[in-house]
């Protein structure tokens, strides 16, 4: 049998002078180089990893928790998971100690890995979810992990892996509900990185900026498994500043960036055509980009940013075309369906919206994962009787093809490419005591794309500090998901049949931000 599994087919392409630089660590303030690993380095220390979660006699499909900073370390840690068989699952840094319990509790991982400085209160969240073993990884790729592993060998067989067995979980939040785990696999991953790696024209001549953070599809998959599958280099920096970027971006020949990064690159004067002078792709995703920076990118750099449409449940969808023989890139659209991906457009009826026309976007194809994590009823609720997996965005397809997203029938804040789910942020409040209900709504913000703003209802009688209500989300939820503001009114509107109106917010908070 052949090995399905994704890092046999990442191995067999490093190339052949292994003592070649793979990654160059850059100091993410001055973009200095900090250390060089060779593909001899990535072999060795995932073989080492790998061999230290072999030693630890994990059942099968085993799920390895982490929740470290970036570092080259931790992107090691990701493939020797896969090298060993086991199953990646990734966790926001941001996520505070509530937030970890619910996935540690649902997944039920047979090891954490966590940053040495969350571990006085990760272990008990471990202990009492029966996690195996908890280890440390710190900023700099040093911690217990590391000194367990050193005593590994260095020589290790890939795990034998099916192309339908999981590779990884990522949690995304639900719209009602707690967050659900998209299980992909080997195959749904390999898919999309190899058709991603021909679509935008990889070679080992590339040298990849890698500043997204490393526990999401785009930083995670998208950028990491292109740079990884075609022998090309990555300049890699722990948080994404828009001064090294630049420092370094003339050595460059592709960047990856949600759009907040573009807004960031534009704010610096450093950026032109110089800067980019050997760059030859520049992939815009995760959220939409608007059109205002989409043509002052092109203005200032000479060069049209490339967006794409992706999700945690189907990594990469849509994409703008790489070459002119396959059409301009057009601002405002995401592109195609990529080879072997289809995309639809539903009446939500079972019927389908003709050419043009706005609908629902489902999607199909080797890329679309295996289901959520033990939730089978949102398998049946989110993928339709003939299999498609309906995205929850809406849009269409244009009269040449491009596909076009013009909102979201899910509620949903997508703010600096983070994903902010309302009805979580409320149940927070409502908890909250003095509070009879609140609304979270998304409003448009020049650095963020869309930020979060909370609107509170007082039980009668009781009064409400805005103050008060932010401080006490900051210490239980990840800060990106804290809302931006927070207003006290004294009833919220609602429609004939007692629904919020989120749109009457939305309006009259729109200029808040812009
Ligand atoms: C940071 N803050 C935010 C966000 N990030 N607020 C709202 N939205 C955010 N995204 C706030 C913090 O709460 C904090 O506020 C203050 O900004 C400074 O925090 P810090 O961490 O220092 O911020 P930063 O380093 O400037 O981060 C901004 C960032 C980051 C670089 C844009 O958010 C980022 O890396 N975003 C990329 C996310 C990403 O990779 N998404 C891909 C998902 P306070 O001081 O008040 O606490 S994958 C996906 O969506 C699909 C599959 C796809 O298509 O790719
Ligand atoms: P996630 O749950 O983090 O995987 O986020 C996926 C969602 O991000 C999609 O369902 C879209 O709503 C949104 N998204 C990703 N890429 C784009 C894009 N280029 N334009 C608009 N929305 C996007």
């Amino acid at each position: 049998m052949k090995n399905k599994n994704l890092f046999a087919v990442i191995r067999s392409a490093f190339p052949t002078d292994l003592s070649a630089t793979a990654i160059e660590s850059s100091d993410s303030a001055t973009g200095a180089t900090l250390r060089l690993y060779s593909w001899h380095d990535i072999d060795e220390q995932t073989a080492r990893i790998a061999n230290l979660l072999l030693s630890l006699a994990l059942p099968e499909g085993s799920r390895v928790a982490v929740q470290t900073e970036k570092s080259v370390e931790a992107l090691m840690l990701y493939l020797a998971v896969l090298r060993a068989g086991y199953v990646y699952l990734p966790l926001n840094t941001a996520y505070q100690a509530g937030e970890i319990e619910y996935f540690i509790g649902n997944a039920e991982p047979a090891v954490v890995v966590c940053s040495p400085k969350s571990l006085a209160w990760m272990q008990p969240i471990a202990d009492a979810a029966k996690v195996r073993r908890v280890f440390t990884l710190d900023d700099s790729g040093g911690g217990s992990l590391i000194d367990a592993a050193a005593q590994q060998s260095s020589v290790h067989s890939i795990a034998l892996k099916e192309a339908d067995d999981l590779a990884a979980i990522l949690y995304t939040s639900g719209t009602t509900g707690r967050s659900k785990g998209a299980m992909l696999t080997h195959n749904n991953l390999l898919s999309n990185a190899l058709t991603l790696k021909d679509y935008w024209g990889w070679s080992s001549k590339d040298v990849l900026i890698h500043a997204l953070p490393i526990f999401h599809v785009h930083g995670l998959f998208v950028a990491s498994h292109c740079a990884l599958l075609s022998g090309a280099k990555m300049i890699w920096f722990s948080k994404f500043d828009p001064n090294s970027v630049l420092t370094r971006m003339p050595e460059a020949t592709v960047f990856m960036g949600v759009p907040t990064l573009y807004v960031r690159l534009l704010a610096d004067a450093r950026l032109n055509q110089g800067a980019c002078k050997n760059m030859r792709l520049f992939v815009a995703g995760s959220a939409p980009l608007l059109i205002e920076t989409f043509n002052e990118w092109r203005e200032r750099t000479g060069h049209t940013i490339l967006e794409r449409y992706g999700m945690s449940e189907t990594a990469m969808l849509t994409s703008n075309p790489y070459t002119p023989e396959q059409g301009e890139r057009r601002g405002g659209t995401v592109g195609f369906p990529l080879p072997g991906v289809s995309v639809r457009v539903s009446d939500d009826q079972g019927g389908m919206r003709p050419e043009g026309e706005i609908g629902g976007i489902e999607v199909n194809g080797p890329n679309v994962f295996a289901g959520y994590w033990r939730m089978p009823e949102k398998n049946t609720e989110e993928f339709t009787a003939d299999g498609w997996f309906k995205t929850g965005d809406v849009g269409k397809i244009d009269e040449r093809g491009y596909v076009v997203i013009v909102g979201r029938s899910k509620d949903l804040i997508i703010s600096g490419g983070y994903n902010v789910y309302p009805a979580e942020i409320e149940g927070y409040i409502n908890d909250m005591p003095g509070v009879a209900e609140s609304a979270v709504i998304g409003v448009p913000h020049p650095d963020f794309g869309e930020a979060g703003v909370a609107v509170v209802v007082a039980k009668a009688g009781t009064s409400l500090d805005a103050a008060v209500i932010l401080s006490t989300l900051k210490t239980s939820i990840a800060n990106f998901k804290v809302p931006k503001r927070v207003f006290i009114v004294a009833d919220l509107p609602r429609n004939a049949m007692g629904k919020v109106q989120k749109n009457l917010l939305r309006q009259e908070h729109a200029k808040l931000f812009v």
